[in-house]
C-alpha cells in the first residue's frame, strides 16, 4: 500500500498528497514545521515538540486549526496508517492558499500535514567516525529579523549554509549568529567539552532550542558531567577537547574536524561516547 499521508483530516496516498499552488506555505514560506522520530511506536518528547510547534505558530500569528490533544492523535493514526513504529515524522503546518500578495489575511484554511515516513540516518561510519565541518560565512537569522526559535518553512538561509558546507564537503556546516559568536549547524545543535565539562550555546545565542539538546543536558545532570550554557566563539571550539552535534534527525553524533583542523585527538571522545549510548538507551527505553 502507498504511504498514506495526513492533510488536514484526511488521509491520501503520497502520490496524490497535494496542497494548492496558491498556499502561502509554498509561495512565502509562512507557516512552520517541526521534525520528529518515533521509537518502537512512541514518539520521543511529543508533547515538548507539540509546545514548540504551538510556540512558533503563535509567533507568526497562524492559529493552528485543531488542539494539541488532536495533532497528537493525528500523529499516531499516521503511524498507525503505515505500519510504522521506528520512523521520522514530520509536522508542517501552512498558512493556507489564498490570492497573490503577503497579506496573511487573504489566506483561509491553514493546512495541517503529517508525514511518517522511515528513517534515513547519517551514514552509520560517521557515528563511530566522526563528522567533518566548516564554518559557513551565512550567519543565522539575526534575531530582530526572524527569531531562529521559530521552526519555519523558512529555513534558506540555513540551507545556504548547508550549500557551503557540501562544497567543502562537509554534510552538515557551523554557524555563527550576527555577534560572531557560535551558534548552531543547519539541522543540528552543537556542544563542546572542554576538560570533562560539556558546554552548548545559550537559547540567546540565536538557535532553536533543540529537543534532543534538552535531552542531552538533562542526561548530563543523571551521569554526574557538569555541563551548562556557556557563550561560545570559534576559538573555544579549536580548543575544545571533542565535539559533537544533536538533533532529531542525527540523534548525537561526533564532531571530529573543524574547519580542516581536529578536535582533541581527532577521535570521538569519551564524554561523547558516555552521552551517545546513554542517549541511545534513552529513547529506547519504555
Ligand atoms: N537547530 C536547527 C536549526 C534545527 O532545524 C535542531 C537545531 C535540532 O533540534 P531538535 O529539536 O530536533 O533536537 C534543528 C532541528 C530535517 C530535520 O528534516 C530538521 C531538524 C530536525 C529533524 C529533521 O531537515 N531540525
Amino acid at each position: 500500500m502507498a504511504l498514506q499521508i495526513y492533510i488536514t483530516g484526511k488521509f491520501y496516498d503520497k502520490e496524490d498528497a497535494k496542497i494548492s499552488v496558491y498556499d502561502h506555505g509554498l509561495l512565502y514560506g509562512d507557516g512552520v514545521f517541526e521534525g520528529m522520530r518515533s521509537y518502537s511506536g512512541k514518539v520521543f518528547r511529543l508533547k515538548e515538540h507539540l509546545d514548540r510547534l504551538y510556540e512558533s505558530a503563535r509567533a507568526i500569528c497562524l492559529e493552528i486549526p485543531m488542539s494539541k490533544a488532536d495533532m497528537e492523535k493525528a500523529t499516531y493514526e499516521t503511524l498507525q496508517k503505515n505500519s510504522l513504529v521506528d520512523a521520522y515524522i514530520r509536522l508542517i503546518v501552512t498558512r493556507g492558499a489564498g490570492s497573490l500578495g503577503l497579506d496573511p489575511n487573504k489566506t483561509s484554511d491553514p493546512q495541517v500535514i503529517i508525514i511518517a515516513d522511515s528513517i534515513s540516518l547519517y551514514p552509520a561510519e560517521f557515528y563511530d567516525k566522526g563528522l567533518k565541518i566548516i564554518t559557513a560565512s551565512t550567519i543565522r537569522n539575526h534575531p530582530a529579523a526572524l527569531s531562529p526559535r521559530i521552526k519555519s518553512l523558512n529555513y534558506l538561509n540555513n540551507i545556504m549554509a548547508k550549500i557551503e558546507g557540501l562544497q567543502a564537503g562537509c554534510i552538515e556546516a557551523l554557524m555563527l549568529n550576527h555577534k560572531g559568536e557560535v551558534a548552531e549547524c543547519t539541522g543540528d545543535n552543537i556542544f563542546i567539552v572542554k576538560s570533562g565539562v560539556l558546554m552548548t550555546p545559550p537559547k540567546d545565542a540565536g538557535i532553536l532550542e533543540g529537543i534532543t539538546r534538552n535531552a542531552i543536558l538533562d542526561l548530563a545532570k543523571e551521569l554526574g558531567i557538569i555541563a551548562f550554557e556557556q557563550t561560545m566563539t570559534r576559538h573555544d571550539l579549536f580548543v575544545a577537547d571533542e565535539c559533537f552535534l544533536t538533533g532529531s534527525a542525527a540523534e548525537v553524533i561526533p564532531v571530529v574536524t573543524i574547519d580542516g583542523r581536529p578536535v582533541g585527538g581527532g577521535a570521538v571522545g569519551p564524554v561523547t561516547r558516555q552521552l551517545l549510548d546513554a542517549f541511545k538507551k534513552l529513547v529506547h527505553s519504555k
